[in-house]
């Protein structure tokens, strides 16, 4: 095939978008919000919604489609939305199913966000701006309200009938397996009814609806619940059927545990990084030992890191700030996730400090915010999700490249990420608001850059030269992060293109260096697109 032809493959693969590949979504930045709670129709910022309460809050996908330039502006290309199959319809003990765990007909949407042509409305309107979309799907049970004993299987579709399920029991033994995979979740007010997923019927039956739901919305990926409740060996044909890229949620903190489902399914999410990046973070007794053994525990034990969906917050944690009120710990949990190996996942309202402690006080409405961009928080992800952007522009092999420690003490870590003359050198440490001003000095042997050389800071847009002993003298301040980029390969980027930086306190959301990102997260995907356009071609053989 001619470049020209490939290119043309390649564009209108981007228009199209049936089917994105793992390879496609390594160089993607996720943004992850609760259908229910992220926009509603109407537009509404004031619309009440009691976290407590159970009730559904009035979050629609014509209400997502409202606010994709809130989303976009941040410099995110892809959206990880909820579950959208049919739910329990009744109140339960523990109020609606708004968020879409408790599926109970895969064949039906949940009306309650739209109709179908809302969904198709917006996987177009993601696309159109060369964005993925994401849906979150539940494999391992539906949800029923009362006990095991009351199920009427007939009201499942299409698992009617008991012969689908395993047979009751509550997990006793986490540590056995066997248990996991077959026994049930939930409780006896609403059991999670387990699907007999190691049944080559039910195994069947599943890959002709993934096929037919990604095919029939044109959705890109998938975000795959409670992975580790269910066998291995089902994962990979369903992997396979969708067709898409997929990680799995398997929490555990063990590297070696979580990402034995790599072998399954394309990705799982970044747990065996987030507990290391908390202890690091902790205000009162966090080091950056655990986080510099992550990076290496997690090369030696995942088949690919760049492809684990890496986070700090998500709607089953308590969010950050329920931890700690300190802004300058909360900038270095949002860069470190950006900039950490993987596809980086920043949950809606984490970019405007919310902090609502365990579920469901984690599940607040985001409009209730005003989907301002002048919070601290808002800008930073911008300007932090922007040079990463341009990074990968420059060259997708940014994604492939192992972060490393470069310099470490006990509070303050330095990574490298990125080949030479394009590296991202970041700085993140925890020692918090009040801390000192002090100079870290960064030879060459950290950097990889020499004398002369220049860089930019680029939530501060200070510049800063190599010095004469190949020292980069980095001024540390308040406890922010520092985040370094070569000055010559800002390019077109945006990046500090006005004298506005980032973090500054004075600037507000309509600076034209926040209305850059979202404008640079389109060319540059443009860009992207044909940078890899042979390895979109792969993509499309392997289909
Ligand atoms: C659902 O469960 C709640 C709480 O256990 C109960 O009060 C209610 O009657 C149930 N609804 C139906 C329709 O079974
Ligand atoms: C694990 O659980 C299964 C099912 O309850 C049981 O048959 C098996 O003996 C258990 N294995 C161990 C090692 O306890
Ligand atoms: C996909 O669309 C076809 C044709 O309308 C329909 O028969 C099928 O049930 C749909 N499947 C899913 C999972 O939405
Ligand atoms: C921080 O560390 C302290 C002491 O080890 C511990 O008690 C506390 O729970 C930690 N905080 C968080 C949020 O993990
Ligand atoms: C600084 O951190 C402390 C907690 O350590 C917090 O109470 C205070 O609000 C923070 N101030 C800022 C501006 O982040
Ligand atoms: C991307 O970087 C890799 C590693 O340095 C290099 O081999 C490759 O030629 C680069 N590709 C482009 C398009 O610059
Ligand atoms: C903030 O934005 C408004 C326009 O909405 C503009 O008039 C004002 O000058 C801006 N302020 C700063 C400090 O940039
Ligand atoms: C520069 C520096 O202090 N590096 C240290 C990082 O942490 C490891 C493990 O604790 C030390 O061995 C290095 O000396």
């Amino acid at each position: 095939m001619k470049l020209g032809q490939l290119l043309a493959v390649t564009s209108a693969l981007a228009h199209t978008t049936l089917a994105a590949s793992a390879d496609q979504w390594r160089s993607r930045s996720i943004y992850q919000l609760l259908t229910d709670r992220f926009a509603r129709t109407d537009g509404s910022t004031t619309a009440k919604c009691n976290t407590e309460d159970g009730e559904y809050c009035g979050g629609t996908y014509q209400g997502i489609i409202k606010q994709l330039d809130y989303i976009q502006d941040m410099g995110f290309t892809a959206i990880w939305i909820s579950p959208v199959t049919y739910q329990i319809p009744e109140k339960t003990k523990f109020g609606y199913a708004w968020h879409g765990y408790w599926a109970q007909d895969l064949y039906r949407l949940n009306e309650a966000f739209g109709s179908e042509s809302d969904l198709k409305a917006l996987s177009k309107a993601l696309h159109d701006r060369d964005m993925y979309l994401m849906i979150d799907i539940v494999p391992n049970h539906n949800g029923w309200n009362g006990t095991d004993a009351s199920i009427d299987y007939s009201r499942f579709n299409p698992f009617n009938d008991k012969k689908y399920y395993h047979n009751y029991c509550e997990i006793s033994d986490y540590a056995n397996q066997t248990e996991v995979e077959d026994c049930w979740l939930g409780d006896s007010t609403v059991p999670l009814v387990d699907v007999k997923t190691d049944d080559e019927t039910v195994g069947n039956m599943y890959n002709t609806w993934i096929h037919d739901l990604v095919s029939n919305y044109s959705i890109d990926g998938l975000r795959i619940d409670t992975v580790k409740y269910v066998g291995k060996p089902f994962w990979s044909s369903f992997q396979s059927a969708a067709g898409v890229f997929a990680t799995g949620e398997v929490v555990a903190d063990d590297a070696d545990y979580a990402c034995d489902y790599q072998n399954y399914l394309n990705s799982v999410l970044n747990y065996p990084a987030y507990y290391p990046m908390m202890s690091f973070l902790n205000s009162t007794s966090g080091t950056t030992e655990n986080l510099l053994s992550a990076t290496q525990d997690l090369k030696a034990s995942c088949k690919d890191v760049s492809l684990l969906g890496t986070f700090t917050e998500n709607h089953d944690l308590p969010r950050f700030a329920s931890q700690t009120q300190d802004m300058a710990l909360a900038k270095n949990a949002l860069a470190l996730t950006l900039l950490w190996d993987g596809i980086p996942i920043i949950y809606a309202g984490q970019e405007q400090h919310y902090s609502g402690f365990a579920d469901p006080a984690n599940r607040e409405a985001t409009w209730l915010a005003g989907y301002s961009r002048d919070s601290e928080l808002y800008k930073l992800t911008a300007a932090v999700n922007q040079v990463r952007n341009r990074a990968l522009t420059i060259n997708t092999t940014y994604s492939t490249y192992d972060t490393w420690a470069v310099w470490n003490d006990t509070n303050t870590i330095a990574l490298r990420k990125g080949f030479d003359g394009k590296q991202i050198v970041s700085i993140f440490t925890n020692k918090g608001n009040s801390s000192d001003s002090w100079t870290l000095s960064l030879p060459s042997t950290s950097s990889g850059w020499t004398s002369g050389f220049e860089v930019v800071e680029v939530l501060t847009c200070a510049k800063l030269t190599v010095d004469t002993d190949g020292n980069l003298n980095v001024p540390m301040e308040g406890g922010a992060p520092r985040i370094y980029f070569p000055t010559a390969a800002v390019g077109d980027s945006g990046i500090c293109a006005d004298s506005v930086s980032p973090g500054s306190a004075s600037s507000n959301g309509t600076s034209s260096s926040v209305a850059n990102a979202g404008l640079n997260a389109i060319s540059d995907a443009a860009k992207r697109a044909a940078a890899v356009a042979a390895a979109a071609v792969a993509a499309i053989g392997g289909l």
